[in-house]
């Protein structure tokens, strides 16, 4: 490069800057544009798992790094802060982040298709099985799993008390809030921690403290996974061997309002192309189950890829 051409770009950023003083309306498209993309996940769809399913309770993944190739020009495309996303199965609110992710671009003036590649690392958790399939009797008191109404805890006699539910539960697994005074209130307690299955972040998992130590590799303000460390699972995802891969974006900067666009990125939202090994602690991921669409707002973005 010309040993003169930073001092060009210098004088040239100085006059703009001088310009700007004088009237910035006067300068518009001769000035380049700061791109940006924010990357929003599609919410999943909120369910709490049955305790016994094989489900991925929690998903996180980060973006590392990102850049955006077009026909003629490629870019780094700058994070701004924690480009982390979490998914949690077990929470109804859901918990999601956002991720800018910037450049100065110097758009192309036609539609045109870039393809942005970008690094991720992700990891699953869940609450720890135990195992209450049909057929077994995990707590050898004669009644099968399926028919005992404390399978985790040893009654023949299947005692039922009424919960504050109004439902039927085993008496040996209903735990009493009143402490003593008044008539007593039940709610199920599987594992008689004296938490309630309802409020408990391991319920099959003896755990009266409910330690949830952050992850501390997770900044600060992301909500809890909601697994207690009593019975949290951890893997490390893979994506088919590889933590890079590519996807096209169609991306057409001119037409977006304030040229601003938003990439959706879809990890599999119902995590159906995710399959975990969870004795040798890792996840595969199909990158078929990723997808991506750029929209123009945040309503759509929110509700995911058409
Ligand atoms: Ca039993
Ligand atoms: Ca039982
Ligand atoms: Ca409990
Ligand atoms: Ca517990």
């Amino acid at each position: 490069m010309n040993t003169s051409t930073p001092r060009i770009l210098f004088l040239a950023f100085l006059l703009v800057l001088l310009a700007c003083t004088v009237s910035c309306d006067e300068i518009q498209d001769d000035i380049i544009e700061v791109g940006l993309l924010q990357i929003h996940p599609v919410q999943p769809v909120q369910t709490v798992p049955t305790l016994g399913e094989d489900s991925i309770q929690q998903t996180v993944w980060t973006i590392l790094e990102a850049s955006i190739q077009f026909p003629e020009i490629s870019y780094d495309l700058a994070l701004s802060g924690d480009c982390l996303f979490q998914q949690s199965y077990i929470s109804l609110s859901t918990g999601s982040g956002e991720c800018m992710l910037g450049a100065a671009v110097a758009v192309s003036p036609t539609p045109t298709t870039g393809v942005l590649t970008f690094t991720v690392e992700m990891d699953a958790s869940r609450v720890q099985q135990v195992d209450i399939s049909s057929g077994g009797d995990l707590d050898g008191d004669g009644v099968l799993n399926e028919d005992d109404n404390c399978p985790l805890v040893t009654n023949p006699g299947q005692e039922t008390v009424v919960d504050v539910f109004e439902e039927e539960i085993g008496e040996a697994c209903a735990f009493d809030t009143s402490g003593g005074v008044g008539d007593p209130v039940y709610f199920l307690d599987n594992e008689l921690d004296e938490i309630p299955d309802i409020a408990d972040n391991c319920p099959f998992h003896p755990n009266p403290t409910q330690e949830n130590t952050p992850d501390p590799s997770l900044p600060a303000g992301l909500p809890s996974d909601g697994i207690g460390d009593a019975c949290t699972e951890s893997a490390a995802v893979s994506v088919s061997g590889q933590t890079t891969f590519s996807l096209d974006v169609d991306v057409d900067p001119y037409v977006q309002e304030r040229r601003r666009m938003l990439l959706v990125l879809d990890f599999g939202s119902d995590l159906s192309g995710m399959s975990c090994n969870w004795v040798a602690g890792s996840c595969d991921l199909d990158p078929a189950s990723i997808r991506s669409c750029v929209l123009n707002d945040r309503l759509s973005a929110a509700s995911g890829c058409p």
